[in-house]
């Protein structure tokens, strides 16, 4: 197996530091009954010697991925949905887009984020390939095009409605290997003083909290400041802003705009010193990083064993594309986890992907309520836990496993 690749942003040699061995798709559950048509593939990261991009060593084709069936739906929390509310007062700034703007999102998903938009009137955008999302988005009074945001269809976007203001993307750019294409579809779309926004989770937080389940199939990159900085210089375009961000275990704002158009913020020098100062992607870190791994699996892995051997029961809590790589890395089956409770109608009453952990609808929770809830959704532990307060009042606990595994 080779131990190095190619990098999809600068051509340098990645090699890898984790190798999580031979995965299925995060999002790919599983209907009973057609359990032999899995897709699997070997799920392993790297780093960039030439420019630090952190990235999967294996690329799975967009199709595998994104496609009618696509089942996360964005707006399931109620967090997320206050988020981008926020965002998109934050991205009608005049000062970041001029008066009448144009917004363009790809990857809307279900138009969480341009609903704030099409509701006040705003000339927007949304790009999403994944059908049964971009149906709900398009319920919701939104514009989009169902596809893949790529060169060409910039090129239409403009043909048709002209430059964008605001190019936005959420929990998406990092989903994209293939680069180059996508820079040259925002080059060519983006007006002269516009800016492209992107948010998506951050490398050193990552690191910091060992949270190892934000590597997926769909999560190709693993951003941080100073790779992002240097594929847009790469690509042609300035990063000039960074804003850190809390949801989704932590995650990095940034704007990048044409070469001189705005002058870039102080943020972005202060975030590069401290991931220099934290060597971040230093060999030596990354091999700390992977033992921490394996160590959140062995401690896991122990408590689940030893909660079934004294005969307590455990429900997985939120049936998340993350825990996908906790499931299967770490082999936690229905004998550890009976089942998993989660809102979302497309993975109820199917079986999670690789080791078939049946997904329940959450009224399956309270009855009765299990000894332990394993939060697969710890990102959302706020909002879930105060929802579920009753669990803890008729005496269970949560299992938390990031930063470190605990019983709260
Ligand atoms: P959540 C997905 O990751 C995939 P996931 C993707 N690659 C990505 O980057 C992020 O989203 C943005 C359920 N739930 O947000 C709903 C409850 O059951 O952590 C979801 O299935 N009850 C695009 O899947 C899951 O948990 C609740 O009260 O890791 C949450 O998924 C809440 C709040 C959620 O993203
Ligand atoms: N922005 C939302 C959705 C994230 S899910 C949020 O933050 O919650 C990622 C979305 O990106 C999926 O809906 C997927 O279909 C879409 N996507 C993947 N590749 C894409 C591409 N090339 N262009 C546009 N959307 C894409
Ligand atoms: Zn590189």
């Amino acid at each position: 197996m080779p131990d190095t690749s190619q990098c999809r942003v600068c051509s340098g040699t990645v090699e890898q530091f984790f190798d999580f061995g031979r995965q299925p798709l995060a999002d790919a559950f599983v209907t009973p009954g057609r359990t032999g048509e899995e897709f699997f593939y070997r799920m392993a990261v790297g780093a960039c010697r030439t420019c630090t991009m952190v990235q999967l060593m294996e690329e799975v084709p967009r199709q595998h991925m994104f496609h009618e069936d696509y089942p996360y739906v964005s707006s399931g929390s109620t967090v997320m949905r206050a988020h981008f509310e926020k965002t998109a007062e934050r991205l009608l700034d005049t000062e970041l887009t001029g008066p009448d703007p144009f917004i363009v999102e790809f990857g809307c998903n279900d138009g969480i984020m341009l609903k704030t938009l099409a509701d006040r009137g705003i000339r927007h955008l949304g790009v999403e390939p994944s059908g049964g999302v971009a149906d709900m988005a398009a319920a919701k009074g939104i514009r989009v095009r169902k596809t893949f945001f790529e060169e060409s269809v910039a090129r239409d976007i403009v043909a048709a409605d002209g430059h964008a203001d605001v190019i936005y993307a959420a929990n998406t750019f990092s989903h994209i290997a293939y680069v180059d294409d996508i820079f040259r579809g925002v080059r060519e779309l983006l007006a002269p003083t516009g800016v492209f926004v992107f948010e998506d989770p951050y490398f050193l937080e990552i690191v910091q909290r060992t949270s190892f389940d934000q590597i997926y199939d769909e999560h190709f990159y693993f951003f941080a400041v100073r790779s992002v900085q240097e594929m847009a210089a790469r690509h042609g375009l300035e990063l000039v802003d960074v804003e850190r961000l809390q949801v989704h275990g932590g995650e990095v704002r940034y704007t990048l705009a044409h070469p001189g158009a705005r002058t870039p913020s102080p943020a972005v020098a202060e975030l590069l010193a401290e991931e220099e100062a934290r060597e971040l992607t230093h060999p030596d870190t990354l091999r700390g990083f992977g033992e921490s791994v394996e160590g959140t699996r062995e401690r896991l892995l122990a408590l689940l064993r030893r909660i079934r051997d004294e005969g307590g029961r455990v429900v997985g809590y939120g049936a998340t594309a993350k825990s996908s790589t906790v499931i299967n890395y770490c082999g936690i089956g229905p004998d550890l986890v009976s089942f998993i409770c989660d809102t979302t109608p497309a993975k109820q009453g199917r079986l999670t992907p690789g080791l078939h952990i049946p997904v329940r609808e959450p009224k399956a929770f309270a009855d009765p309520y299990p000894d332990y809830a394993l939060l697969f959704a710890w990102n959302h532990a706020d909002e879930i836990m105060a929802k579920e307060r009753e669990f803890r009042q008729a005496g269970g606990r949560w299992i938390l496993y990031v930063p470190e595994v605990r019983v709260v």
